[in-house]
C-alpha cells in the first residue's frame, strides 16, 4: 500500500473526514462505518458514553454521544484512543502454554483441559481453598456475579477476591458504617448545586477528568473549592483553599474542623438529635483536636484548618468527594469516616446540593463490589456470614446453605497464602498483580511459588509472564453487559465487534471451565443476558437491589440507578432523601476516630515520604495505555516529583536521575523538580512495571478493616545517580505504542 501522508489537512483533503490513528500513532484512512454503536469507555469509574464506529466488523473509530446525560459527549484522552486495543499487534489471539522454551501457542480445548485437571489435582491434594480464584472492577456486572458463583459453587473455594481490593475498599467501609449503605449518595447533577466542595485526595483533573467538568459548573454558580492534597495537582491551583496535608494527616484536618465548627455552633443540632447516633462520643473525640493540634498532624497551618472550617460549616448547601489519596492507607477507613462526620454533622445530605461521594476508580468499581467477588460477600452485596443472606442465595443458585463456602482471604492475604505455601494454585482474571501489588519483590516471588497459575488477559501482562496457561480475553467492546458508575447508575456496554482469533469473551471461559469441572448445570448461560438475569434475582431484597432493572429500561432511561426493587421502581439517584439512612435504624451512625501514624514513618535511615498515584495518560499497571500511541508519548516514563527545596538538599536538578529507595526495593527514574510538592514528600506514579515500577518501593500493609493497601505512604531515600547505560533503563521515551 502506498505511504500515507501523515499530517491531518493533507489527509482529510485527499479521503474526507474519517481518519483513523494507528496503534503506532501514525494515521490511516477509511471510508464511511457500517454502524455506530453507542456504549461507554472501559476505563475508569465515569463511564462515559460514548459511540463506536465499525466497518467490517473492526472499530475504526469513534464520535461524541452527546445525549448520554453523564458526560454529553464528553472524553478524556484515554477514552478517545481505548479502540486503538483492539487490533493491536500484541492482542492474545490464541492461548497459550508455558514451555521450558517459553511460551508457546496450545488449543484452546487443551488449555481449559490442562486448567480443569490442574486445579482438580491441586484441591484434591491440598483441600479446596488451595486454589485462589482472583477477579477484577474492569469486569461487568455479569462476570463479577459469574466468577463469584464459580469459586463459591464450582471451585468450592473461600479464596476469591479482586483487585478492587486496592482501590475502593476503604471508601466502601466507610460509607457502609456511617450511612448504611455503600455507594456515592448522590448523582453527579448535585455537584453544581452546592454552594461548597470539599475535595480530599483526588488528582480530580487527572483521574477523573469528567467530573472536572460537574466542578467547573459548580464554581460557575459561585461554589467555593477546597481541595486536601500533598501536591498541588491541577484542581489544587484552581481551589479557594488549598491544603498541602501532609501524607496520611488529613484527620487533623477533618477533626480539626469539626471542633472549630462545634465551637461556632455551625452543626446540626435537630438533625444530630434526630436522624444520628453516636455524636456524644464523636463530641467528645474532635474536643482533642483544637486546630492547632489537628494543624500539627497534618502539617499544615492552624488557619488553614479554620479557614476550611468557615467556608464548610455555615454553608447552605455542600459535596464532598474523595478518592484514594485518604483511602489508600493502613486507616483508610478511620481517613474516610473523618470525613463523612463532616457532613453528618450539618445534616447536609439526602437533598439536591447536598451530598457525598466516593469517586470510583475502576471502570465497574461499584458493581464490581456488589456481585460477589469479595472474599466476605454475595450478590447485592450481601454477607457471606449472615446466615439469612446465605439461604438465600443457596436458593438462587440451587445448592444447600452449608456448601457455600464463608468468608475467605483478600487479595494481599492471598499473596502472604501463596508465599506461605498455602495456596497452591490460581487462577486470575483482569489483575496485574505484578505491578499493581504493593512491594512487587514479595508479589512477583510469591507468584513463583504457585504449582499452577492460570491467567486471562487479552494482552499479556508482566503478571501472565508467571502464568502455566494463559487463556486469551475479550475485550469490553467485544462483549456486552452492565457496569454501574461513578454515581450508581447501571449502565449497558454494546458490543461493537466479535473477539479476534480464539480469544473470547470472560463469561464464556468461566462457564466452560464449570462444566469441565463437573458443575455444567449450574453455568447454562448462553448469552450475558441471562447471566443478568439471574443477578438480578440473586440481588432481590440485597442492599444493592437490581432486581426492577432491565436492559431495555437502561436503553430507555439512559440508564438506572440501584436500588431498584420492582421494574415499576423509578431508581434511586438520591440516596438517604427524608434523612432515611441504611442502617435497620434509619439513623446516621457518627464514627469517631483518632489520628494514629502510617505503618511506616520517615525516620533516620529513610527520612522522605514517597506516595504514588497516576498521570492522565496512563491507566492502572499500563497493560492497556502502554501500548497505544498518543497516551504513551504524553508520559512515557515515570517520573520522580520532588519540591525545589528537597532537590537543593539532595543535590539534584529538574531530569537528573535519581534512585528512590525504600526497605524494600527501589526505582530509579528522572526527577521533575516542581514546586507544587511538600518539601518533606516525593511522588512516584505507577503504571510502569520492572525497574521502573513505584511498587518495588511501597510497603504491604493493609487497613485492618478494609485490606486495603497502604499506597499512598511509604519512607525512602532519595539519592542522585548517574545516567544508566541499558537500554531499558537508560528511560529515554519510548517509541510511540512500543513497549
Ligand atoms: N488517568 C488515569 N485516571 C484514572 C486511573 C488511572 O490509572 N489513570 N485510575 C482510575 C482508578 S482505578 C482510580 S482508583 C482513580 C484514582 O484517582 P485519584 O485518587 O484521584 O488518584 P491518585 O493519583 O491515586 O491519588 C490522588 C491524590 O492523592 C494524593 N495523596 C497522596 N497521599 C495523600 C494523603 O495522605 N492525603 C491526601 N489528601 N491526598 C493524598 C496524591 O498526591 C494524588 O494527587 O483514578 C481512576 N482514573
Ligand atoms: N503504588 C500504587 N499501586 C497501586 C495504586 C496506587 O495508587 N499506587 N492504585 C491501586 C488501584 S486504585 C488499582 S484499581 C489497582 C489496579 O491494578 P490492576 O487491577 O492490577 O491493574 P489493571 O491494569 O486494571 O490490570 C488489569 C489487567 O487485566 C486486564 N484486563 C482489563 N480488563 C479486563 C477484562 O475485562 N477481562 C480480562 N480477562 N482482563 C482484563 C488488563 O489488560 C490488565 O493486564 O492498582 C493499585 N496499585
Ligand atoms: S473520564 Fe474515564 S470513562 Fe471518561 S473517557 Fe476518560 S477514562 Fe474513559
Ligand atoms: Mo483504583
Amino acid at each position: 500500500m502506498a505511504k500515507l501522508p501523515q499530517s491531518i489537512p493533507e489527509l482529510v483533503a485527499r479521503f474526507g473526514p474519517h481518519l483513523n490513528r494507528t496503534p503506532s500513532g501514525g494515521w490511516t484512512a477509511i471510508g464511511e462505518p457500517d454502524r455506530l454503536v453507542k456504549t461507554h469507555c472501559c476505563f475508569c469509574g465515569q463511564q462515559c458514553g460514548i459511540q463506536l464506529k465499525v466497518k467490517d466488523n473492526r472499530v475504526v473509530g469513534f464520535e461524541p454521544w452527546e445525549e448520554f446525560p453523564f458526560n454529553r459527549g464528553k472524553l478524556c484522552p484515554k477514552g478517545v484512543k481505548r479502540y486503538l486495543q483492539d487490533e493491536h499487534p500484541d492482542r492474545l489471539l490464541s492461548a497459550l502454554e508455558r514451555t521450558e522454551a517459553g511460551f508457546v501457542p496450545v488449543a484452546y480445548g487443551k488449555a481449559m483441559d490442562r486448567v480443569a485437571r490442574e486445579l482438580t489435582r491441586v484441591q484434591e491434594q491440598y483441600g479446596r481453598d488451595a486454589v485462589a480464584v482472583l477477579g477484577g472492577a474492569s469486569f461487568t456486572n455479569e462476570r463479577a456475579y459469574l466468577l463469584g458463583k464459580f469459586a463459591r459453587v464450582a471451585l468450592r473455594t473461600a479464596n476469591i477476591d479482586y483487585n478492587g481490593r486496592l482501590c475502593m475498599v476503604s471508601a466502601a467501609a466507610a460509607s457502609k458504617k456511617i450511612f448504611g449503605i455503600d455507594r456515592s449518595a448522590n448523582p453527579w447533577s448535585d455537584i453544581p448545586k452546592a454552594d461548597v466542595l470539599l475535595l480530599a485526595g483526588s488528582n480530580l483533573a487527572e483521574c477523573s477528568p469528567i467530573t472536572t467538568d460537574y466542578f467547573w459548573q459548580a464554581r460557575e454558580n459561585g461554589a467555593r473549592i477546597i481541595v486536601l492534597d500533598p501536591r498541588m495537582t491541577p484542581i489544587g491551583r484552581t481551589a479557594d483553599l488549598f491544603i498541602p496535608v501532609r501524607p496520611g494527616g488529613d484527620i487533623g484536618v477533618f477533626n480539626g474542623m469539626l471542633h472549630v465548627m462545634i465551637e461556632r455552633g455551625w452543626i446540626d443540632r435537630d438533625f444530630i438529635a434526630a436522624c444520628t447516633t453516636g455524636w456524644d462520643e464523636l463530641e467528645r473525640t474532635v474536643h482533642n483536636y483544637p486546630p492547632e493540634r489537628g494543624a500539627q498532624i497534618a502539617g499544615v497551618p492552624a488557619s488553614m484548618i479554620v479557614r476550611a472550617a468557615e467556608m464548610w460549616g455555615p454553608a447552605r448547601t455542600s459535596f464532598l468527594l474523595h478518592a484514594r489519596g485518604i483511602e489508600h492507607h493502613s486507616k483508610g477507613v478511620e481517613n474516610c469516616m473523618a470525613a463523612i462526620n463532616l457532613v453528618a454533622a450539618t445534616g447536609r445530605i439526602g437533598r439536591e446540593g447536598c451530598g457525598y461521594a466516593m469517586i470510583t476508580g475502576q471502570g465497574n468499581g461499584q458493581g464490581g463490589r456488589e456481585q460477589g467477588q469479595k472474599c466476605d460477600q454475595l450478590p447485592g452485596a450481601r454477607d457471606i456470614e449472615n446466615p439469612a443472606h446465605r439461604q438465600y442465595i443457596a436458593g438462587v443458585w440451587g445448592v444447600p446453605e452449608a456448601s457455600i463456602p464463608h468468608k475467605g482471604l483478600s487479595a494481599v492475604p492471598i499473596f502472604e497464602a501463596i508465599r506461605d505455601g498455602k495456596i497452591k494454585a490460581l487462577l486470575s482474571f483482569c489483575f496485574n498483580p505484578a505491578v499493581s501489588l504493593p512491594d512487587g519483590h514479595f508479589v512477583r516471588a510469591a507468584l513463583e511459588q504457585l504449582k499452577f497459575y492460570a491467567n486471562v488477559d487479552f494482552f499479556m501482562s508482566e503478571t501472565s509472564r508467571y502464568a502455566d496457561i494463559v487463556l486469551p480475553a475479550a475485550l469490553m467492546e467485544e462483549d456486552e453487559g452492565t457496569t454501574t458508575n461513578v454515581e450508581g447508575r447501571v449502565i449497558h456496554h454494546r458490543k461493537a465487534v466479535d473477539p479476534p482469533g480464539d480469544a473470547r469473551e470472560d463469561w464464556k471461559i468461566v462457564c466452560d471451565l464449570a462444566g469441565r469441572l463437573g458443575a455444567g448445570d449450574r453455568f447454562p448461560f448462553q448469552s450475558s443476558r441471562e447471566i443478568f438475569d439471574e443477578l438480578r434475582l440473586a440481588s432481590r431484597g440485597g442492599v444493592a437491589d437490581y432486581y426492577g432493572i432491565t436492559w431495555e429500561r437502561i436503553d430507555r432511561e439512559f440508564g438506572v440507578f440501584w436500588p431498584c426493587p420492582s421494574e415499576d421502581h423509578p431508581g434511586t439517584p438520591r440516596l438517604y432523601e427524608g434523612h432515611r439512612f441504611g442502617h435497620a435504624d434509619g439513623k446516621a451512625h457518627f464514627q469517631p476516630v483518632d489520628w494514629r501514624p502510617a505503618a511506616e514513618e520517615p525516620d533516620v535511615d529513610f527520612p522522605i515520604v514517597l506516595t504514588t498515584g497516576r498521570v492522565v495518560s496512563q491507566y492502572l499497571s499500563g497493560t492497556q495505555t502502554r501500548r497505544i500511541g498518543g497516551l504513551v508519548d504524553q508520559h512515557p516514563q515515570p517520573r520522580c516529583e520532588m519540591h525545589p527545596r528537597l532537590a537543593t538538599e539532595l543535590g539534584v536538578a529538574d531530569g537528573d536521575f535519581v534512585r528512590v529507595e525504600s526497605r524494600r526495593g527501589s526505582v530509579t527514574v528522572r526527577a521533575s523538580v516542581v514546586r507544587t510538592i511538600r518539601p518533606d514528600t516525593v511522588f512516584v506514579p505507577y503504571h510502569w512495571p520492572h525497574d521502573r515500577s513505584a511498587n518495588n518501593c511501597t510497603a504491604h500493609a493493609i487497613d485492618p478493616v478494609s485490606h486495603i493497601p497502604e499506597y499512598k505512604i511509604c519512607a525512602v531515600r532519595v539519592t542522585r545517580v548517574p545516567a544508566p547505560t541499558d537500554a531499558l533503563a537508560s528511560l529515554e521515551p519510548e517509541a510511540g505504542g512500543v513497549r
